[in-house]
């Protein structure tokens, strides 16, 4: 089973971490385990199909972490509430594919300025995207997460998705 580290770069010790960590009395096996369910906080989501997303001055999300059902039509309404101009900040939300290089995708959206900074050598990594918004401005998507999995969301103005990502969670 595959799992998205949620914090790269410190996971070398895996193998030896899990088989002396015995501090959970619970059985360690990951039978059914449902998709996501090793990210801080999963718990206290629930399944929607109508995601409220606003972006802000200070390059953040106010929320970044969703839970949806796999196969099942979900709207996204999103809303810029800053005040900058849009040229030094505007936001927008890309929902990638599974398995997407995030870093990848975010340093190929920063020249891409001419087509909203979606890189035209990762479209097939984009599962749906917002236009890119100014102050104020908002937009209405849908789209629908067919597998079962953990999908990242990433603003992908440049500079920003260092700071504004987040993750949809689509259970089976
Ligand atoms: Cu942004």
């Amino acid at each position: 089973m595959f799992f998205l580290a949620s914090c790269g770069g410190n996971n070398s010790n895996d193998e030896t971490t899990t088989a002396t960590e015995d501090t959970t009395s619970t059985s360690t096996t990951t039978q059914a385990q449902a998709p996501g369910a090793d990210i801080p906080g999963i718990d206290t989501v629930s399944v929607t199909d109508h995601i409220t997303l606003t972006g802000s001055d200070d390059m953040k999300y106010d929320k970044t972490l969703f839970k949806v059902k796999a196969g099942q039509k979900v709207t996204l309404d999103f809303k810029n509430v800053g005040k900058q101009p849009a040229a030094a900040m505007s936001h927008n939300v890309v929902i990638l594919q599974q398995g997407t290089d995030v870093q990848k995708f975010g340093e190929a959206a920063i020249p891409a300025a001419s087509t909203g900074h979606i890189p035209p050598s990762m479209t097939d990594d984009v599962i749906a995207h917002t236009k890119l918004l100014g102050p104020g401005e908002s937009d209405k998507i849908t789209f629908t997460l067919t597998d079962p999995g953990v999908y990242d969301f990433i603003c992908s103005f440049p500079g920003h998705f260092g700071t504004m990502n987040g993750k949809i969670v689509a259970e089976p």
